[in-house]
């Protein structure tokens, strides 16, 4: 089978292939006990990060168990920050700790020039995890590069971590809207470099990840930080591969949505679950194809009430390009047992 054939890319190109694909974000990771010995040995989640060949396995666990329709880089969003010269540190039970910016000096401290030093193991994972997927006759699995939207990653390299609120973020860009322009300027030109190193490594299709997208709820602020800085990426990537499908994944944006699907240049949207499916099926999915948006505690549920949400999805969605996936990542005390149910459904669903 040539590449583009594959499922998931054909659905990328607006086509309908008879079964619908899937895979699910956040599929290699902490519900997986192979993935949880892999972590061990490694170290930190770091080290695993950065280690191509172990990197690469835990990408591929998911699909040897499940055999879904794309594998994701096993990487982090994180990593552009890092690579940017902030300090990042993922500690065990909590989330991502980075040393926050606080001034316009240190923006302009972050250096681009240098960045491949740390993200060449990254690209060295997708090499490996392509090679391993052909190698292993995963000949209908599409391998996904991805990284986070300027805005998202911008979320967590001021607040220096998660947060509540996201108070000083959105304090920076409203009080100081050129400053922070410089702070996403520099997370475009990263984030094209990145995307472009990963896809002549193999990666078959893009994933942006603008899960703090939600935070902006003004039009006006939803298309300077979201949709401009998305569009860039986009038009350049467009640029120098015009035929690389992008998807674009602004998490918590409601209506805004329509926004982002017209103006980017994506070639299909992520729904989250709160995404009204009525709703979107009607407006959303008529402009470009959708992916999503099982909640992951019904994964987590499993049973009756699994398999009833995910039938409502697949009738509610199938007449039209669409890709089966949750409405943001799987929780780590998913049984591995509730995504083999979830795969028998979507695999046995005849449109
Ligand atoms: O302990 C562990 O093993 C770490 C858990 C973990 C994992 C498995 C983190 C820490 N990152 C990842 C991998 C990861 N992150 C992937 C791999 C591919 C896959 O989906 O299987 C991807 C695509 C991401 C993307 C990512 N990282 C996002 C965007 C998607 C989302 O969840 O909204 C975000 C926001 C991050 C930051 C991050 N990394 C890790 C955590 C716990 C977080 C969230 C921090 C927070 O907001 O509190």
């Amino acid at each position: 089978m040539t590449d583009g054939n594959k499922n998931l890319l054909r659905v990328l190109k607006n086509q309908m292939p008879e079964k619908i694909p899937f895979w699910l974000m956040r599929q290699a990771g902490r519900y997986l006990p192979e993935y949880r010995e892999l972590r061990a040995e490694a170290g930190g989640f770091l080290d695993l990060v950065y280690h191509s060949e172990r990197a690469s396995e835990v990408t591929l666990q998911p699909i040897r168990r499940f055999g879904m329709d794309a594998a994701i880089l096993f990487s982090d969003i994180l990593v552009i920050p890092q690579a940017l010269g902030q300090n990042l540190k993922f500690e065990t039970g909590e989330g991502p700790k980075l040393n926050a910016l606080t001034s316009q000096e240190d923006i302009n401290n972050l250096d681009l020039e240098n960045i491949d030093d740390v993200l060449n193991p990254v690209y060295e994972t997708v090499r490996l995890t392509r090679e391993k997927l052909s190698g292993e006759g995963f000949n209908n699995t599409a391998l996904i590069g991805f990284c986070g939207s300027p805005w998202t990653v911008a979320c967590y390299m001021i607040e220096g971590g998660g947060s509540k609120d996201f108070a000083k973020v959105k304090k920076w860009a409203e009080e100081s809207p050129d400053s922070f322009q410089s702070l996403i300027d520099k997370l475009v030109a990263s984030s094209i470099h990145y995307l472009s190193k990963q896809i002549e490594a193999g990666a078959e299709a893009i994933q942006l990840f603008d899960s703090w997208s939600g935070l902006l709820d003004g039009e006006e602020d939803f298309i300077r930080w979201s949709v401009e800085p998305t569009k860039r990426i986009v038009n350049a990537i467009k640029d120098k591969y015009p035929n690389m499908p992008i998807i674009g994944f602004p998490r918590g944006c409601g209506k805004n949505s329509l926004l982002y699907a017209r103006e980017t240049g994506i070639n299909a949207i992520g729904m989250d679950y709160d995404m009204d499916k009525r709703w979107a099926a009607e407006n959303l999915q008529s402009l470009v194809p959708v992916q999503g948006n099982l909640h992951p505690e019904t994964l987590l549920k499993g049973g009756a009430a699994l398999e009833k949400e995910a039938l409502e999805i697949l009738e509610t969605f199938s007449d039209k390009p669409f890709i089966f996936n949750l409405g943001h990542g799987v929780i780590k005390e998913t049984p591995p047992e509730h995504v083999q149910q979830l795969t028998d459904i979507i695999r046995n669903f005849e449109r």
